[in-house]
């Protein structure tokens, strides 16, 4: 394997930008607020931050519908913040890399506000995106958008329909025109030039629409196809990205990851291959698929725990199916994610820290690059609101109007439950910084509500603290810093470990070493011997004590030898 890449003994931290901190007294983090924690993230060791998007946007959905590439959003600051966060944090060791929204733009983006201009063939800027005719005066194809309704939306003046797999006002790209992949090409380039690491690319695995744009299967009961299994993965995917590779990345010594929904095993072997003609890596979203409803009309929506051994099954096949061929990201946690102490751990009081500490380490020692979302590293759990109001989030909200109040297939009551698991705004409450009001994010209200225990769970309390969470975390960025069977070790299950309901148990063997990592992932107290050798040494632990056969509730232990 290619271990001598820079970005595979990295780990990365995301920052999102709207949640992290507050310097300008209006209830919304920002980019100065980010440069006044630098230091903290500094302190945890990580080496690349990964902003979300910060460009300007009318925040129809966080920042992924962005109006001008080549701007910042003002309510996040001016360029000259953004300029003094990069030169801050490269002064002290941390790389940088941006959010690419490519498969869409905003709908008040230039090109799009050009495109509806006209549809004669001499607008240049009609094909920039994706418009067809009306089928027997209805939308072109079945497909549903990502974030409810149709993926189309007409448009009286032309008479013609647009495509957007999310929300109509982020209209999709249309990249089979040469002009779009330049011009996208050309604002790459242009960050490049401002010194940027890399970038994180948003629904990369979308971008190539199947040719004549067939229905997709329609999975439940729903009227629409489910879009992203229709265009997941396109005829021309792999194409544009060597021709990106080729016109930006390969000129960089850059970290690219593919944000790829419905990305299969074989497909992950092509974006992230290790000849490097695409990307480095990829961001793959089958472990938090697992807990989805069972029936497909809800999509994601449940309250349903995964299961270990589902989830087991799930992260070794990735593990092995990649080793030596292509470059994974490991991670629990992002923006779009429940906070996963609460969805694969125990966010009661009593096991909260132990379990958060279990996840870490199982993680942290597989093969890839980890990521790390702000406030993981602090335990924070997920935000419980008990009302429809208290969302922000348009994915919850749409889904609401949609399941709830239009289609009557949940009651309001279980929704909300399904929102308290799943909601993607359990991440996005303010960073718990420490006691003072509104948790030290901001000195006014903030523009999604405070989790009110932030008393307990904050930054100052686990920078006060030798056992919390934040140091465990310390400790394994700094082994795999330090041990390069991390990052190049080969991956094992134990034999007897496949069908275990409570013990997730695998070692990583380089030509100098082995490590072992046993992981409890239950409240249950466990008896199993593992013949652990004499001579090994105890390199992690969540129990200050090591009691060899007994395994405690969400105990971890990594021994090596
Ligand atoms: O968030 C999801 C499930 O709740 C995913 O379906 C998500 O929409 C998908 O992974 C794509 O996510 C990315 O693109 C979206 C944006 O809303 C997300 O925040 C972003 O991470 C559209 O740009
Ligand atoms: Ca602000």
């Amino acid at each position: 394997m290619q271990t001598e890449k820079w970005w595979q003994k990295a780990v990365v931290y995301q920052v999102y930008p709207k949640s992290f901190q507050d310097s300008n007294h209006d209830g919304i983090g920002d980019i100065r607020g980010i440069i006044q924690r630098l230091d903290y993230i500094k302190q945890l060791g990580v080496d690349v931050i990964w902003l979300n998007p910060i460009y300007k946007s009318p925040d129809i959905d966080g920042g992924y519908d962005i109006s001008d590439y080549q701007d910042i959003n003002p309510t996040f600051g001016s360029m000259a913040d953004f300029d003094e966060l990069l030169s801050k944090a490269h002064a002290m060791g941390l790389k940088i890399i941006m959010d690419l929204v490519v498969n869409h733009s905003s709908s008040q983006h230039d090109w799009f506000q050009k495109s509806l201009a006209s549809s004669e063939p001499d607008n240049d800027y009609r094909d920039y995106y994706v418009w067809r005719d009306p089928v027997d005066g209805h939308e072109p194809n079945n497909w549903g958008s990502f974030f409810s309704g149709p993926a189309w939306t007409y448009d009286e003046k032309s008479g013609q329909y647009y495509l957007h797999l999310f929300a109509k006002e982020q209209p999709d790209l249309n990249w089979d025109n040469p002009k779009v992949r330049h011009s996208i090409f050309d604002m790459m380039n242009w960050w490049a030039a401002k010194g940027i690491d890399g970038f994180r690319m948003d629904v990369i695995s979308l971008i190539s629409k199947p040719d004549g744009l067939p229905d997709a299967p329609i999975t439940g009961d729903s009227i629409f196809g489910n879009a992203g299994d229709a265009v997941a993965n396109g005829p021309h995917v792999h194409e544009y990205l060597k021709e990106m590779n080729t016109k930006v990345l390969s000129k960089h010594d850059w970290m690219t990851v593919g944000e790829t929904a419905g990305v299969t095993i074989s497909e992950a072997q092509k974006y992230a291959n290790k000849d490097g003609s695409e990307l480095n890596m990829v961001f793959e979203f089958e472990h938090v698929g697992l807990d989805s409803n069972t029936n497909p009309a809800l999509g994601k929506w449940s309250d349903r725990k995964a299961g270990l051994p589902e989830l087991r099954e799930n992260l070794v096949k990735w593990q092995q199916a990649l080793s030596g061929k292509a470059w994974n990201s490991l991670y629990w946690n992002n923006h779009d994610q429940p906070r996963v102490v609460s969805r694969f751990g125990n966010d009661s009081p009593k096991f909260r820290e132990l379990s958060a500490k279990m996840l870490a380490a199982l993680l942290h020692f597989m093969q890839g690059t980890p990521y790390i979302y702000q406030g993981e590293e602090l335990g924070m759990t997920n935000a419980y609101f008990d009302t429809i109001n208290q969302y922000q989030d348009l994915e919850t909200i749409n889904a609401y109007q949609e399941l709830v109040v239009t289609e009557k297939l949940v009651t309001e009551e279980t929704m909300l439950k399904y929102f308290q698991s799943k909601s993607r705004d359990n991440a996005r409450t303010p960073m718990q910084w420490d006691t003072s009001s509104n948790a030290g994010f901001s000195d006014t209200t903030p523009w999604l509500e405070t989790n009110p225990n932030y008393q307990a769970i904050n930054a100052k309390a686990a920078l006060d603290n030798p056992d919390s969470i934040f140091y465990f975390y310390q400790k394994l960025i700094k082994l795999r810093h330090q041990l390069p069977v991390i990052t190049d070790g080969t991956f094992k299950l134990l034999p007897d470990n496949e069908q275990d309901d409570h013990i997730f148990a695998y070692t990583r063997t380089n030509s100098e070493t082995t490590l072992l990592i046993i992981a409890n992932f239950t409240s249950d107290t466990i008896t199993r011997n593992y013949d652990v050798p004499k001579a090994a040494q105890l390199l992690i632990q969540n129990y200050t004590d090591d009691q060899e056969t007994t395994i405690r509730p969400y105990e971890v232990k990594v021994y090596q030898y």
